[in-house]
């Protein structure tokens, strides 16, 4: 039987584990990203393994998140940052520059490599065939260090293309038909694969767009294959040389098999507040909008941003709506700049943003009390744009530009006829703003920039056999890390000091709940389905361990934010039987006992004192997650294991 595209990189990189679906597997990891929201936290870890080079054949260091600086802290941790990055041979994408996934399609890609980014959006890079995972900064640190990237062998679901989307159509309105379909926990535990004549008549930026909200599918990663258009793009960045071909064998086994017939799509939304809550924007029908996004790494193309000059030209943008653009890249920008396209959209009134993730998470255009916002972006989780009461709707670049004109929400294909755009068979390549590593021999002199909002991270030790506490939290169901772990312009600046940032820990959810923890000394939390789905931030496994959790017990867990609780030394464990889920209430004193033989055969028993009820836990781990969780986390695992 023959491959699937992944199944071929997977196996050219496999150190260890077999390729049977849901078997631990150890890859070996070519390149590495790292954002700054993220990255902060994960060059100390990098620090602490005490690696003083970079084992991989790239890494890069992308400063985009945290953009804003309100105070001294944002610019402390991208000093940080640059520091840490020419010490150990990482390349370092100054402020500016654009954002991560956007420049690393366009400068690093390469087609049949691995590459794991400490971003859940890391598989935009999947549009041109690499395959590409979100991970925690744990996971990218260790990798960085030479160390292979475990995951469970994932099932292969593939999406069967068909036809040519219509003028107006755009590949945004295929993910959202996707996760249409599949829902924000279809893609859990599989790899999303496209497929057929469709993908020939899609370019790899728009590809891109498809595989980078495969994320909020909660699947491992999405890939296309590495065809002639891949080729094309990469010689258009001058980076022929990078090319591999990379297809799927002809009797390659799939799991699963969705078909979408490109021409029969619509412009649709993602409604509030959930991207797998879709409709087509004809259904939803004209509702009006106070402000219209378009950018993030989803949607900041040059394709798109010229779809967007095409729509908007010798037009105003309508005065109750606010349009922000913040183009992917210096190279986008740039690009704008020289066709005349940038100032098309100056004088349509749109306000130019930074080429950097922006208002996505929540730095800046926080939308009026109340207010409708389309976005291009990825994610509409209540909360995120920084207005609690706000409605996000993710929409395509094409419905955002028709719908800022006429200040309701439009489906764009009643605008009539083609939407012709050129886009130039060379872009323009300038890597002034991606400062190389020093070498090796010259390491030494180079002094760590570290700021005072730089705190220690917290430590996790091994379980005790016998572990008792509260529940001092209990959820319900696709809870997302933006719960767990708000971002936004106020609280993002202190990913790096984690005894501030615990504050906010669930504040959406339950304001007490950091009060309820020190007051009790940690405990456990108790969550629904989909647990942790959405960001792969760390934080929202470091900030709970410092506020004493030992374990989350949930229906069911989101792949990244499952590994991360593994990584801090916290027990992630499901209900054997959800129904009793109901059985616990919030305060309610838990033991679990016989923690470490658990831990190793794969079940615990869970007593609550309160209502005196046993209850059956599941502890689904690896045979390296059990050691890991026995070592007390990745940090100790490692440290013993080196
Ligand atoms: C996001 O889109 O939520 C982020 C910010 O890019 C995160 C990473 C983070 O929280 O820093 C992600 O998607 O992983
Ligand atoms: Fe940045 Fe938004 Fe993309 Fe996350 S989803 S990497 S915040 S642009």
């Amino acid at each position: 039987m023959g491959y699937t595209i992944a199944e071929k990189i997977i196996k050219s990189h496999l150190v260890s584990g077999e390729m049977t679906p849901g078997a631990d597997i150890g890859l070996k990891i070519d390149q590495t990203l790292t954002q700054d929201a993220t990255g902060t936290m994960a060059y100390l870890e990098f620090e602490a393994m005490g690696i003083p080079r970079v084992k991989t054949e790239r890494s890069v260091a992308y400063i985009d998140h945290n953009t804003l600086q309100t105070g001294f802290e944002n610019a402390d941790d991208h000093r940080f940052i640059q520091s840490v990055a020419k010490k150990h041979g990482i390349y370092f994408s100054r402020p500016g520059n654009g954002i991560c996934h956007q420049i690393h399609l366009e400068r690093f890609s390469k087609p049949g490599k691995t590459l794991i980014g400490s971003d859940s959006h890391t598989p935009t890079c999947g549009g041109i065939g690499m395959l590409a995972i979100g991970a925690g900064g744990m996971d990218v640190a260790v990798a960085m260090g030479g160390g292979e990237y475990h995951i469970n062998m994932p099932k292969m679901t593939r999406i069967n293309l068909t036809g040519k989307l219509r003028p107006y159509v755009s590949a945004k309105d295929v993910i959202l038909e996707v996760l249409r379909i599949m829902s924000v926990k279809g893609g859990v535990g599989k790899i999303i694969e496209y497929g057929g004549e469709g993908v020939k008549s899609l370019t790899v930026p728009e590809r891109a767009t498809i595989t980078n909200m495969g994320a909020e599918l909660g699947a491992t990663t999405s890939i296309f294959p590495a065809d002639e258009v891949a080729r094309e793009f990469l010689k258009a960045q001058g980076r022929e040389e990078d090319f591999t071909e990379l297809y799927a064998d002809d009797d390659a086994h799939y799991d699963e098999i969705i078909n979408i017939d490109l021409s029969l799509l619509k412009p649709a939304a993602a409604m509030p507040h959930s991207p797998d809550n879709v409709k087509s924007v004809s259904e939803i029908g004209p509702i009006k909008v106070d402000q219209v996004l378009i950018g993030s790494c989803t949607n900041s193309s040059l394709t798109d941003m010229l779809k967007v000059a095409e729509i908007l030209k010798g037009k105003t943008v309508h005065p109750d709506v606010s349009l922000g653009i913040a183009p992917g890249s210096k190279q986008v920008f740039n690009m704008l700049a020289d066709c005349g396209a940038l100032s098309v959209l100056i004088a349509s009134g749109a306000r130019i943003l930074e080429c950097a993730c922006g208002p996505c998470i929540g730095m800046g255009q926080s939308p009026n009390s109340g207010g409708i916002s389309l976005r291009t972006f990825n994610r509409n989780f209540e909360g995120r744009s920084g207005t609690q009461d706000a409605g996000i709707y993710l929409v395509s670049p094409e419905t955002a530009a028709a719908s800022a004109i006429s200040g309701v929400l439009t489906d764009p294909t009643t605008l009539g006829g083609e939407l012709k755009i050129s886009v130039p068979e060379k872009f323009t390549v300038n890597d002034n703003m991606i400062d190389a590593p020093v070498p090796e021999s010259e390491a030494d002199k180079v002094e760590i920039l570290r700021g005072p909002n730089i705190k220690p991270f917290p430590q996790s030790k091994p379980l005790d056999d016998v572990t008792e506490g509260r529940a001092v939290l209990k959820t319900g169901d696709n809870i997302t890390t933006d719960h767990i772990m708000p971002a936004g312009a106020k609280i993002l600046p202190y990913r790096s000091n984690i005894p501030y940032l615990s504050k906010f820990c669930f504040g959406s959810v339950d304001p007490d709940f950091s009060e309820r923890c020190k007051e009790c000394g940690g405990g456990f939390i108790i969550g629904g389905v989909n647990y942790g789905q959405g960001s792969s931030r760390e934080h929202a496994a470091l900030v709970p361990l410092y506020l004493g959790i030992k374990a989350v017990i949930v229906k069911s867990f989101a792949r990244i934010h499952k590994a991360n609780l593994i990584n801090a030394g916290i027990l992630p464990l499901t209900f054997a039987n959800e129904a009793d889920y109901d059985s616990i209430s919030l305060n309610d004193e838990l033991v679990l006992s016989n923690v470490k033989s658990g831990i190793k055969d794969g079940s615990i028993k869970l007593h609550n004192k309160t209502t005196g009820k046993d209850i059956d836990v599941v502890v689904d781990l690896t045979d390296r997650q059990k050691d890991m969780m026995l070592a007390g986390g990745l940090l100790n695992y490692t440290k013993k294991n080196s």
